[in-house]
């Protein structure tokens, strides 16, 4: 197969982890005859700076071009600590998802065996747990009406029929393919827009009888994840819950570097770990790569080439059991692998 796959290593740790998935990405495509061509482009605070503009033209002509993108992270504190500034790295990303027309974000929640005492939760509550959450990424606060002054401020919750459809639609089509339970998340005893979400998932429900669908406050959902992991198939929600639920996934997984993700819709899909930039950690080589390189077993799969995502969720698992792991998630005492050589170790066995 051949892919053009455009690159956006963004921020902080970014172009640390980008260099271990490009890396997988290439061993994969050696080992099975696919031709990768790349093209690499500027987003977030890097971009600001060198132009101005967190998603610039030339990234996204870059993403029109490429069948898939991989992207890292953004964010930098310079403009997190500035209520003034007028433009925010993390803008680049809600622009290159609204421009793709990404509105469905597919998040997988799992469980290492070998890491499940890395979670503060017990061992039995999440061994095996194993669910998706269904983000819905193009409407919701982080795109609505908004306005701050120094004595007010406020965002809108602002969905429409058809986007509240559509993302339930892909939730029952995902739903359809794993253990058929589907659990719309929303806040429908506080919020109109939940309430609408509400309705129309009623309304959607008896075309798919054969899936089991159950609804839950974000707020009970959130205290489930915790206590009752197991529970859950696949989840449904808003932009805003789905986000901060999902980073809360990473207590059940073990680590924030550990969950991938893939966002698609109306063209160019993007892959990328649901984690930020960590900018503490940039250039210190102590970035986990493992959500970056899952992201690429998302686009293989993505792309059908089902034999090279398992072989890279194969080469993952086995660095783990190796015990060739980044310092957050290395067992006590046991030495503590870098960014790079977890990666040249993923990339050897898939060679050999
Ligand atoms: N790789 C994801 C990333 O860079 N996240 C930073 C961020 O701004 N997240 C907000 C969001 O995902 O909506």
């Amino acid at each position: 197969m051949k892919l053009n796959i455009a690159v956006l290593p963004g921020d902080g740790i970014g172009p640390e982890i980008m260099e271990q998935g490009v890396a997988v990405l290439n061993t994969i495509a050696a080992k099975f005859g696919h031709e990768i061509e790349y093209k690499t482009a500027i987003c977030g605070a890097d971009a600001i700076d060198k132009v101005g503009d967190p998603f610039p033209d030339e990234t996204f002509e870059v993403c029109k071009w490429a069948d898939a993108v991989l992207f890292a992270a953004v964010g930098d504190p310079r403009f997190d600590n500035d209520p003034t500034a007028k433009v925010r790295p993390e803008q680049g990303l809600l622009a290159m998802r609204k421009k793709l027309g990404l509105f469905a974000n597919i998040r997988p929640v799992q469980t290492f065996k070998c890491l499940l005492h890395k979670s503060p939760l017990k061992d039995e509550l999440i061994a095996g747990a194993d669910f998706i959450c269904i983000r819905e990424l193009t409407g919701g606060m982080y795109f609505g009406e908004k306005y701050q002054d120094n004595d007010k401020a406020y965002d809108t919750n602002y969905y429409t029929r058809p986007e509240i459809e559509r993302i339930l639609r892909v939730a029952y089509y995902y739903a359809r393919k794993r253990r058929r339970h589907l659990t719309v998340v929303d806040k429908a005893n506080v919020l109109a827009s939940s309430r609408l979400w509400r309705q129309i998932a009623k309304e959607l429900e008896p075309e798919y009888p054969d899936v089991t669908t159950d609804y839950m406050f974000v707020d009970n959902a959130s205290m489930r994840m915790l206590v009752e992991p197991k529970f859950f198939d696949v989840m449904v929600t808003e932009n805003t819950f789905g986000d901060i639920l999902t980073d809360e996934g990473s207590c059940i997984s073990g680590s924030m570097g550990l969950l991938p993700s893939a966002s698609t819709g109306e063209s160019t899909p993007v892959f990328e770990p649901v984690h930020g930039s960590w900018p503490q950690a940039a250039g210190k080589n102590i970035a986990n790569p493992l959500a970056q390189i899952l992201s690429v077993a998302m686009l293989l799969e993505h792309f059908d080439l089902k034999e090279e995502g398992i072989l890279v969720r194969k080469a993952v698992d086995a660095s783990l059991d190796a015990n060739v792991r980044t310092p957050e998630i290395q067992v006590d005492g046991g030495k503590q692998y870098g960014t790079r050589e977890v990666g040249e170790w993923i990339v050897d066995y898939i060679k050999n």
